[in-house]
This record gives C-alpha cells, structure tokens and sequence, in this order.
C-alpha cells in the first residue's frame, strides 16, 4: 500500500489535457444516422480580474452533459469563445493608456489558460472572439439587414447625459440626477441614437415563450415585454380646433369618472397648450423633469407633482371639460405619453387628485355589492357600473368588462378611440457614444463644407445629413475601427470615433460623406455567437446552411440568472428577423435553459475584492486539482440555488477523489465469485442513478451515490475489476482526469470519451421486495408485501389495502404510524 503512487492531480490532469489537445478528441463532427446534441455556455467577457469560482460551475454543468451525452452515442457540439468588447477594457484602456485590443487578447490568453486548465471538454477549433473583424464583419452584416427591414431606426431619445464625464449613462448608473461615479450632475438630453424596433416583435416574443424549455426566466420575459390590453381615446381641446390628446387606459369603462387629463412633461402638446398665465410654471416644472429617470418617476410611493396648464379637455362621453395637468408620474414613453385620470378607481390618480384638490368620481361599485368610499381609498378592482351617465346609456350593474367593450365600439363609431394593445417593452437603444465596439455601418453625406472644402480639416464648418443614412456595401465590411491614442468619450456627443477625421470622413464621386460615430453596445455580439460557432471561419456567410442543420437548435444553454432579461431578448429577437429571412429555420434558438446559482464567499456574502471574501479558483487549482474543484463545484447544492463556498467542501471532494483513487489502484480481483450481488447490484443502482441525475441536472445526488459506491468498494477485501471500471465510465464526466487515468490503468484503450455508457440490469437495480407485518395498536393484524425502500406514504397504503388492517381501523382516527422499513408498519388509533 505505502509504494503505491498516491493521487497526484498535477501529474495526470496536463498529461490528459495535452492528450486531449493532440487527439482533438472533442472536435465537433456530424455523423449520418447518429442523434446531436449542441450545448452552450453562455460565452464570458474576459475581464482583467480572470476567472472566478462562478464560471466554473456552469462550465462544469455542460462539460457533464456534453461527456455524458459523447457516452452515449450523440454528437456533440460543445464550444466556447470570447464576449470581448465592452466598458471596462475602455476604461483600462483610458487609464492606462494601453490599446484595448491588446488587453483584450491578454485576458482572452488568460481565460484560455485557466478553462483548459479545467478540463472542459470544448471544440477548440470553433473559439470566436466578438471582437475580430471576421466576426465583427457578420454583426454589421446582421445590423445592415436589421436597417434594410426598417427595424434599425435613428430617433431623438432622451438620454442620460453627464457632461462632467463626457457620457450618456444607462438609468441603472444613475441616482438622483447623479452620476454614481463620481456623483456629477446628469441631464436628460434628447440625443440623435440608434434604436432597434424590437417592439414589432413583442407579440411573437411573448407568444413563443410557450415553445421553450425555461426557469422562471419565462415569466420573467412576459412581464418584462409586459402586453396590456387597452384602449385609446381621444379628447378634443376647448379653444384648440383641431388638436386632440391621445390618451391610452386599460379602463376605458371608468370614462365618464374622468376628472383631469395629464400629459407627460416631454408630451409635445404641453407648449402649445399652456396658457399664458402658467407658461413660466410649466416651464420650470418641465425643465425640473428633466433631470429625473423614468425609473424615479415611476416610483409608486413618490409625492405626486404637477402643474395645472390652464387648458381643458372635453370627455367624449358626456363632455364634461376636464382640467389638463403636466405631471412627471406620467411617462413620456410609455402607451401615448398622456393619462385619463379616474381618481376614484386608480391609485396614483387618487394621490394626486388629493394632494390637488381634484374631484373624485366613482363610476364602478363592487360586484357583491359591498359599499365603498373612495374619498379615502381608490377602488381598482373591476365590478359594475354606477351612476355612470353619458351620451351612451349604460344600466347600472352593467360588469365592468362588458362596459369596456361597449365603451370602446361607441367610441370607434364616433371615430374618437380604439381599441390598442401597448406593450412595457420598449424600443432598443441600440448606440452608444464609445470606442470599445462594433462600428454602425453606416455614413450620411456631408453638405455645406465651409472654407478649403475638406470636412478632414479642424474648425472647417459642414452639416451631416443624419436623415440620409446609407448602409455600407455589403462588400465593404467589416468597418474596422480606427486606430486612436485617447479612448476618453471626450465632451462632443458624437463619441470618440468623432475625433478619427480621417477615419469619418471620405469622399466618393466627388461628394463628401461621414461615417457613423456611434458604436453598438455589448448586447450586439453576443446576439448571434450561438450561430458562429456553427461554422466559425466561413467567411462568405456568418454561417452555412448545411452547418446550421447539422447543429441547431441549441439543446441545452446554461448561464447566470443577470441574462434572463435582456441578453436572451435580445438574441430571441435577432434571431426571430433572421427566421423572418430565412436565415435560420427555427422560431427559437434556445430550447431548454437554465441558470446556475451564485456562489457566495464563505461568509454567505456577494464575493467582492473589497470585502475579500474573493477565492481564487487558481488557487483551488494548484492545491486540489481541477477534479476536485469540478466535484465540488457539483457537490454544493443544487445546480439553481445561491450557495456559500467552503473550504472544508473542497477538502471533502479531494478525499473522495483519494479515496476513489485508492480503491481503483488498490486490490483488484477479476474472479466472479468477488463480484457478490450485493456489490453488483449497488453497481447497477449507481449507473442507473447518476445516468438519470445527469438528465434531470441534478449533479449533487449523483456524486452522493458515487461517493457510496465508492465507500463500499473501499470496504471489500479485493475490488472487482469490473466494478472498477464502470466506476471509472460514470465518474468520468464528473471528473474527467482521474476517470481517464483509471480507465486508462484499468486496462482501457485510448480515451473513455466515447466509450459506451455503461447500461444497468433493470432486475438488479429493483428494490428487493420484504414481507413485513402491519399491527394495529400493536396488534399483528396482516403482512404485506413492498419493496425495502418505500416511503411510509406507500407502506400506509399497501397496508390499508389489506382487508383485515382496514377493518381494525375503520372508524377511527389514525393517531399516529409507526414505519420501520423492511420491518414493521403499526397504525397507533383511537
Ligand atoms: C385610466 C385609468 C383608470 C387607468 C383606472 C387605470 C385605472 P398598464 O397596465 O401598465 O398598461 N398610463 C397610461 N399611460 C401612462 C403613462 N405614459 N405613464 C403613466 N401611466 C400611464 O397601465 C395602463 C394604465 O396606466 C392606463 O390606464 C393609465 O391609467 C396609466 F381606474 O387609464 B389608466
């Protein structure tokens, strides 16, 4: 025993990763006859901090299945890749000065290094780095098909601008008017961007949900697309021929309780419709607007402001004039940008009209007729009509929906609404003012050069015609970026590729054009990667047909729970225009999902450098091997849940691996009569098990049951070969290393990797089946006949099948059962 190697991970995990290498043993190929399976990572953003101990762990959940899923017989496609433009390589670049280009690749040297250190089982050969113009060509070639469809748009959006840092920041960087870094005050610009029109696709993308195989990440994306069934109507203005303000409701039967109209600070009609009197008011209430997110007003629990305008609106149902107010509670972009407001029946609406001294008019009364005062609550449930009174006749106890659609034809026949379904999912911003991404493919003529003709020269005047965007040649891409020293914003809100003049401007036929400056954001690259992977060095189409049908759709994608929303979105809709195209051929690319967990430090908190709770897998790594790591990893818990790091978890996972090292390397017999049927059955029951965990993803129980297997081997005075072995065959997806040394030790051939699934005896892993007797109040009143395992609501019910037994107990409360398995079931009654 004491001259036996020990378990040396530094040793055998290089050796069979250089193997593995050499042999492309995991190089994805299509094989006729034979079943696929494409399983995907969600592909990390190589940051300078390197991998965490969160990237293994849905790494090591593919990599298991991908393993399994070669056993077995499938194809597998299996690769990984590089989300590689972004912010923070911007800002190291601006810090320091260095290309982000060039600390890009270091840290993609650096993820490279430290996943196959890990043993992951991807094709090598299909890596893809968003960043690399063979790809970046087929991003602009997907957004150059977008602009053709009309789905890529250019629109004057209200932005947030910090002029102290020379940015527009997304409403998550931004807290009360401040810039979070740094605290600088913000504005709300109106900024000319790019936008994708995503909200042409709201009705597929919440519709086909149904298709898909997903977490609660589903419902995620239906409220976040956020369908609502309304109606629009219209108001005429008094003193204004003409003009009318557009409202949208979902409650088109509260009409008639109207008792004010709200228009959005930034609606256009609030200028020309404020009176005299309030113009400097609504001036100032307007400006002070600008300054909040919509997130801040939407907050429901804010003290409601706004400014009487000095107008009134006509109520189309009975033509009450209703005063018109601005209010920041309404938003700009939401449904038409203006409100009816029923203060009896909605809550807002009811804060405002108290804290304004507006009235309160309740037109539905509850079903069941219970009484109400909406002075001091709103009442938003449906129920039925009250008192309404109007030009249509509607009876009272009329039910509210019914109502809605009466409403609703009344008007459409005055041509004064419709019905309208809006949706919460907004357009998508699809521009950002930075270096650090793919450049728009697109240019605009320039007019009106001044002095010297040459847009080219510094202080020379010219107009760009942003309303003539011209799609650059298909030919012509990829638009590279321009070489720059200083990657700051800079304060011009064109952006930084504003400054490459030689890069901007060019001139063809004798006219001067100018390139677009805006960049896309980091949503663009990882929209499609799934598809470059098909086929990653194609470079007459992002990817074959052939490639395509060989591989899609993805079978299984993992990933962190922060893309439920937007990344699967917005890949959802791209690849919904592609379908559109007859690019692809499936409705969804993505048919079953799931998220791993965060793991926390092992003080239960977020890992954060400054709390220094950090662990380092590198440093795992060098003390316990990558197996160790993967089978913790595996072990914590259950794929989905949040769950603490563990020093002494790790150090279990190490001793199993030890222990499973010792027992496979240890005494071996191949003589039958070893091989008793105790030990053959638990075999079986564990092949069986971690075959159907690997399925169903549950990754923990399976180890338990190796961990089993494995304490029972160590127990036996010789181990059999042949338990050996498949020992070997099932651990190997868990911890690929010490399976292939094993296997290899154990007299296999080459790599296990597409070694046969070792199958199970469907008689070996029942349960054996004991007869027990069943007492009532301690009394034997019959035997039954069950399988040792069951669970003391089966063991109840056999024995309650048994006449005798349900005779003892009829007509009594049972007040306890006693269960021992394999023993003895007794109904305690009285
Ligand atoms: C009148 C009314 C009466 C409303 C009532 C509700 C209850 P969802 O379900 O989210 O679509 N609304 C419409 N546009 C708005 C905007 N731009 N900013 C803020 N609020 C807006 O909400 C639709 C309801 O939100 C609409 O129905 C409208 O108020 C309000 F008893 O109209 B309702």
């Amino acid at each position: 025993m004491s001259d036996r190697p020990r378990y040396a991970p530094a040793e055998i995990e290089p050796k069979w990763q250089e193997i593995w290498a050499e042999r492309q043993t995991f190089r994805a190929e299509r094989h006729a006859g034979k079943a696929k399976k494409y399983i995907l990572d969600m592909f990390p953003y190589p940051s300078g901090a390197g991998l965490h101990v969160g990237h293994p762990e849905g790494y090591t959940a593919t990599d298991i299945v991908s393993r399994f899923e070669r056993m077995r017989g499938k194809d597998v496609l299996h690769p990984m890749g590089w989300d590689a433009f972004g912010l923070p390589a911007e800002q190291h670049a601006i810090r320091t000065g260095q290309h982000p280009r060039q600390t890009t690749q270091e840290n993609i040297r650096t993820f490279k290094r430290q996943l196959s250190a890990l043993g992951f089982s991807y094709d090598w050969s299909r890596e893809v780095d968003t960043t690399d113009p063979g790809y970046v060509r087929w991003t602009q070639w997907i957004f150059l098909q977008l602009f053709k469809k009309g789905l890529a748009f250019q629109s004057e959006v209200p932005v947030n601008w910090c002029p102290e840092l020379g940015t527009v920041l997304a409403n998550e960087e931004v807290e009360g008017g401040k810039s979070d870094i740094g605290g600088h005050p913000i504005e709300r610009l109106p900024l000319r961007q790019w936008m994708l029109e995503i909200t042409r696709y709201a009705d597929r993308l919440d519709a086909d949900l149904a298709l898909l195989d997903w977490p609660e990440t589903k419902a995620k994306q239906h409220n976040w697309i956020g369908r609502s069934v309304g109606a629009e109507i219209e108001f005429e203005v008094e003193g204004h021929p003409g003009k009318r303000i557009v409202v949208f409701t979902t409650r088109v039967d509260t009409l008639s309780g109207a008792t004010y109209v709200v228009l959005a600070p930034e609606h256009p009609l609030v200028e020309a419709l404020v009176s005299k009197g309030q113009q400097v008011a609504v001036a100032t209430y307007v400006e002070a607007a600008r300054l909040k997110t919509d997130i801040d007003r939407s907050d429901v629990t804010r003290t409601k402001t706004g400014v009487d305008l000095g107008a009134r609106a006509l109520n189309p149902i009975n033509g009450q004039k209703l005063p018109i107010w601005v209010a920041d509670y309404v938003i700009g972009t939401y449904g038409t940008g203006a409100v009816m407001a029923v203060p009896a029946h909605d809550e807002r609406d009811h804060a405002f009209a108290r804290a304004y001294g507006l009235p309160i008019v309740a037109v539905v009364a509850p079903a069941d007729g219970h009484a109400i005062d909406v002075r001091d609550e709103a009442f938003t449930d449906d129920g039925v009509a009250l008192g309404v009174s109007g030009h249509l006749a509607i009876a009272n106890g009329t039910k509210s929906a019914e109502v809605r659609e009466r409403t609703t034809a009344w008007l459409a026949g005055k041509g004064m609404g419709r019905a309208k379904v809006t949706y919460h999912l907004r357009d998508w911003v699809f521009s950002r003012q930075r270096y650090w991404g793919e450049p728009i493919p697109i240019y605009f003529p320039v007019e009106s050069i001044g002095t010297g003709g040459d847009p080219r020269v510094p202080g020379t005047d010219f107009t760009i015609r942003y309303d003539h965007p011209i799609a650059v040649e298909e030919a012509a891409l990829p638009v590279k970026l321009p070489e720059l020293d200083d990657f700051r914003p800079g304060n011009d809100p064109a952006g930084p590729l504003a400054r490459a003049r030689d890069w901007r401007f060019f001139q063809k036929d004798g006219t001067w054009f100018a390139r677009e400056t805006n960049t896309m954001p980091q949503w663009a690259g990882s929209c499609w990667y799934y598809l470059r992977f098909l086929d990653p060095k194609n470079d007459k189409e992002p990817f074959s047909k052939a490639a395509y049908d060989a591989w899609m759709p993805v079978d299984l994608y993992v990933g962190g729970t922060e893309h439920a929303v937007l990344h699967l979105l917005y890949a959802r809709f791209w690849h919904k225009v592609l379908f559109d195209l007859g690019v692809v051929s499936h409705p969804e690319p993505f048919i079953k999902l799931v998220h791993q967990g965060m793991i926390l430090g092992e003080d239960g908190q977020k890992m954060s450098k400054s709390r220094g709770n950090v662990i380092n897998p590198d440093d795992v790594l060098k003390t316990h091997g990558a197996d160790s790591l993967r089978v913790y990893e595996m072990f914590m818990g259950p794929l989905e849940q949040t769950k603490p790091w563990q020093t002494a978890g790790i150090e279990g996972s190490r001793r199993f691996l030890d222990r499973a090292w010792n027992v496979c390397t240890g005494e071996l017999t191949k003589d039958p009569a070893a091989y008793d049927d105790a030990t053959r059955r638990l075999v079986h029951k564990t092949v069986k098990k971690v075959g159907e965990d690997i399925e169903a993803m549950r990754f923990n129980t399976a180890i338990s049951a190796m961990m089993i297997l494995v304490r029972h081997l160590g127990g036996l005075p010789a181990v059999p070969l042949e338990a050996a072995r498949v020992f070997a065959l099932v651990l190997s997806p868990f911890a690929p290393h010490l399976g292939e040394e094993l296997w290899e030790k154990l007299g296999g051939t080459a790599s296990l990797a597409y070694e046969p699934w070792p199958s199970y005896d469907p008689a070996l892993v029942k349960d054996e089946v004991v007869e027990i007797g069943v007492q009532v109040n301690g009394k034997l009143r019959g035997t039954i006949s069950i399988p040792v395992a069951s669970s003391q609501d089966d063991a109840r019910a056999v024995a309650l099948a048994e006449p005798n037994v349900a005779a003892h107990v009829a007509g009594k409360t049972v007040r306890k059962l006693v269960y021992v398995p394999g023993k003895i079931v007794n109904f305690i009654v009285g």
